[in-house]
């Protein structure tokens, strides 16, 4: 009986066993794009989006790499499809930095001499007139510069290179929004890599966070201050990306090799220290970060090879950051490699364009899973201009479905970091057919202009993105 009993039950494991491998040897089940997302088809462009902005009409402004660079910027309807031709500023603005005024105009600085010799050009577009005006110049060029929007609305121009290599232009300079002049942040002086990773930190300060591994907090009163700041643990990331999310700046990657690393710094906290979450499951340089309605970050493109911008290790794979769960997810592949000059950005659909590249005219757009969840919430009225600090009003007949309200400041990108992109989450109460909202709390946690405002259901699923227009309070 024993015998038999042992006989019978060796079958059965036997027999599930070779169950177990014939599942193994399965081929793996397709994904469904509501694990893994979707790719469009790869659209061709006139030139390469290496600078790529969400103009506050919903509409993609872009323009090309070098010589491409003295044709005009591009306007693409991510509704139509169609393309257009926007005016010609009068110089080259490659290699410029951008970020957006209180009032939707795209502040521009600096430009493309050479390579290594910028111009000391400010422009203005103003997007709902379809023009440029030309400010003053700065003191010196600036190529690779970064713009840095105040609480008030000033924005702050930090490094570039003026005539050749490594020669930078230490000098930071204030742009004043209220007489379209620069104040020389004199006191200030530094030299600094090549489109510095700056935000705005909820204690009114700057925060430089890279790529350099020595970071520092500018205080811009006056003609500029610059304190210590706690050092990141990694090292240089030279072409990594830097995203700034409800006050917490998250570095991903960069350097050569490049890493998979991720830190992470609280700058809400009083004495901020930066931590290394989970990292990416590959190494990336020359890759994109774009934050999401649902509070979840995108990275698209990249190489995990050593050397500048090396085709030949291309990440296809793009990865999905959930910082509430500190985990990441990887997404379906696209099909072009998006390196050194391409950009990403969130359409106010909340699909993302990824486009752009060294020489790579054409571009693809990603749906995120979170689109192929259900039912989109609606919208139906919400008001077009908020103030800090007060509350406000949502129509919608998803209130009782809605989890998350979310703001982002509109995207304007390049080089593998996005110097206007910030997510605020805010503080809701559901009504009948109503959410009451809570504005964010200063002009430190969100500078006044334009941003996307979401709603996200339980499902995960956001709104379409509406414009709401930040306001600047004493
Ligand atoms: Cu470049």
């Amino acid at each position: 009986m024993m015998a038999t009993r042992e006989t019978l039950s060796r079958a059965r494991v036997l027999a599930l066993g070779l169950i177990g491998c014939a599942v193994l040897a399965l081929p793996a089940r397709a994904q469904t794009p509501a694990e893994v997302g979707q790719w469009s088809g790869v659209m061709s462009w006139p030139v390469s989006a290496t600078h790529t902005h969400l103009l506050p009409t919903g509409k993609v402004m872009f323009s090309g790499e070098f010589a491409q660079g003295d044709t005009p910027p591009r306007l693409w309807d991510p509704t139509t499809q169609a393309l257009g031709t926007l005016p010609f500023p009068g110089y080259n603005t490659f290699c410029a930095g951008h970020s957006f005024l209180a009032d939707g105009r795209l502040l521009v600085t600096g430009g493309h001499v050479e390579s290594h010799v910028g111009l000391e050009d400010a422009s203005l577009f103003d997007p709902f007139g379809s023009r440029w005006t030309r400010l003053p110049d700065m003191t010196a060029g600036r190529w690779y510069p970064t713009n840095v929007t105040l609480a008030n609305g000033d924005v702050l121009v930090i490094s570039g290179e003026t005539v050749g290599s490594g020669i930078m232009n230490e000098l930071p300079q204030r742009y004043l929004a209220s007489s379209g002049t620069w104040r020389d942040m004199t006191s200030a002086r530094l030299k600094l890599p090549y489109y510095p990773r700056m935000f705005l930190a909820p204690n009114g300060r700057l925060f430089l966070a890279g790529p350099s591994r020595t970071c520092r907090f500018l205080d811009t009163g006056g003609t500029g201050t610059w304190f210590p700041g706690p050092s990141s643990n990694f090292g240089a990331r030279s072409y990594g990306p830097a995203v700034l999310l409800d006050g917490k700046v998250f570095l991903m990657g960069g350097g050569d090799p490049p890493t998979a690393s991720v830190e992470r710094i609280d700058l809400n906290a009083t004495s901020p220290t930066w931590s290394y979450m989970a990292p990416m499951s590959t190494a990336r340089r020359q890759h994109n970060a774009t934050l999401l309605p649902d509070g979840t970050v995108l990275v698209t493109g990249g190489s995990y090879g050593g050397g500048f911008d090396n085709k030949s290790t291309p990440v296809l794979v793009p990865e999905l950051y959930n910082p509430a769960t500190n985990s990441w997810r990887r997404l379906a592949r696209n099909s072009v490699y998006r390196g050194y000059h391409s950009t990403a950005l969130l359409l106010p659909d909340g699909r993302v364009l990824s486009a752009g590249g060294r020489n790579v005219n054409n571009a693809e757009i990603f749906s995120p899973p979170y689109l192929f969840k259900g039912a989109r919430p609606t919208v139906s009225a919400l008001p077009d201009v908020v103030a800090p600090r007060t509350t406000f009003s949502i129509a919608t007949p998803d209130a009782g479905r809605v989890t998350k309200v979310t703001l982002i400041a509109l995207g304007s990108v390049t080089h593998a970091f996005d110097q206007n992109q910030r997510l605020i989450t805010l503080g809701f109460t559901r009504g009948s057919g109503s959410l009451t909202v809570q504005a964010p709390a200063s002009n430190n946690v969100a500078p006044p202009g334009y941003y996307q405002l979401f709603l996200v259901n339980d499902a995960g699923v956001p709104s379409i993105g509406r414009m709401v227009r930040i306001t600047a309070v004493p």
